[in-house]
């Protein structure tokens, strides 16, 4: 099989390349990413090399690109992981989330539309909770929960969706789409709460909790969510939508103590000095109280559950992070001190 994997050298992207390029020497791996800010080929070295990866160049904004990486590799399936991901750039520069979420994923879909003509190629959307809005101190999203998205993020991965369902209702496409909760591990952009909060605290800076800290969210490991992906590639039925979650729901702040702890016992730094740094900030606009996944579905039809706890995969990646200082320096870019400067300046 030719696989054209979209935004694989970005967190999730990568880890599912990582793994899945050298456990399947039968397909060949095509890497579409047009490089932005959140990519990182250092986190492709292991395979850069391997006979059945290849890597191109490409924005999904501009269709020309796309069908002609459509044409050269003729590809059988897409996993389309390409995204703006952070829902505070999409608060302050809306605009790429548009282009590249809801138009990249449009560009996609029109070159599947011209060479699948046959009606065999197969469209993997990778989405998100997100699109589902906030939910209050009960319940749990299920597929058929009606999508009510809060920021321009999730409002371009809603867009995204129903695009790909349409495709499926009105062009005969074969279309899956799966909606993930938060992901973490090794590999993710140190813009994303884990990440962050780890570095900040190696580092001896403030670690910036948003509000009071008492937003929840259902944490997933990403090798976990990357062997649900394919597991829907796999035995999944066409047309249909699969939640994945860790049923793991944890405050924000109850998660930002335990990487104290955790950072605390790997470093000889104490927990109570790390648990100083931590320090309230101005609330997110629009900011979702609580997501919490029912993953029943994925679980009862497909046999998958995720096999990392949130303790045993927390030290797995704060252990990465303090192993990878390359790859830390690697992303620690201008950009990145651009960034950080300008969301947490005025949070005051
Ligand atoms: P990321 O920001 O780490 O990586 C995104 C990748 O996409 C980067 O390599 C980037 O260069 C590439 N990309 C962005 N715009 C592009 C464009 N116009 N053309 C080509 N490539 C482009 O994101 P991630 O966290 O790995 O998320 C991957 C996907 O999974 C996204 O679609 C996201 O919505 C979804 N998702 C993420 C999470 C999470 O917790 N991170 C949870 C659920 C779903
Ligand atoms: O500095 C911070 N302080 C803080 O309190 C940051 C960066 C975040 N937070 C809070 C906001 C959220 O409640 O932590 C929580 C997690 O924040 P993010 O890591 O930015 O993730 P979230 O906004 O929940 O979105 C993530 O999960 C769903 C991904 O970025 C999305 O791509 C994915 O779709």
């Amino acid at each position: 099989m030719k696989i054209l994997v979209t935004g694989g050298a970005g967190f999730i992207g990568a880890n599912f390349l990582n793994l899945l390029v050298p456990r399947h020497p039968e397909h060949v791996f095509v890497n579409l990413d047009t490089l932005t800010y959140a990519a990182n080929l250092g986190s492709l070295e292991g395979i850069a090399k391997a006979d059945n990866y290849r890597l191109e160049v490409v924005d999904i904004v501009d269709f020309e690109a796309v069908d002609g990486v459509f044409t050269k590799h003729q590809p059988d399936l897409v996993v389309h992981f390409a995204a703006e991901s952070h829902v505070d750039r999409s608060i302050s520069g809306p605009r790429a989330f548009i282009k590249s979420n809801i138009e990249g994923t449009f560009n996609l879909l029109e070159a599947a539309r011209k060479h699948w003509s046959d009606g065999k190629g197969l469209f993997h959307h990778v989405s998100t909770d997100e699109v589902y809005g906030s939910l209050g101190d009960t319940g749990m999203f299920v597929e058929t929960t009606r999508y009510d998205p809060s920021s321009p993020y999730s409002a371009s991965k809603a867009a995204s969706d129903h695009l790909v369902r349409s495709y499926a209702r009105t062009f005969g496409m074969r279309t899956r789409i799966t909606n993930c909760s938060n992901n973490y591990g090794p590999l993710q952009f140190p813009e994303k709460l884990i990440p962050l909060m780890v570095l900040n605290a190696v580092d001896g800076k403030p670690l910036p909790v948003y509000g009071e800290g008492l937003n929840v969210r259902d944490w997933l490991y990403v090798g976990d969510h990357c062997e649900a992906i394919w597991k829907v590639i796999g035995e999944g039925a066409d047309g249909e939508t699969y939640n994945i979650g860790g049923n793991n729901e944890v405050r924000n702040i109850d998660v930002v103590t335990e990487i104290c702890s955790i950072v605390a016992d790997l470093t000889g730094k104490t927990k109570g000095e790390l648990e100083g740094l931590i320090t309230y900030v101005k609330d997110r606009p629009g900011h979702d109280l609580r997501y919490a996944i029912d993953a029943t579905k994925i679980r009862n039809e497909l046999s998958w559950e995720p096999t990392e706890t949130f303790e045993t995969g927390l030290r797995k990646t704060i252990k990465w992070y303090l192993d990878n200082p390359a790859w830390i320096e690697q992303v620690r870019t201008g950009e990145y001190r651009n960034w950080i400067e300008k969301n947490y300046q005025d949070r005051g």
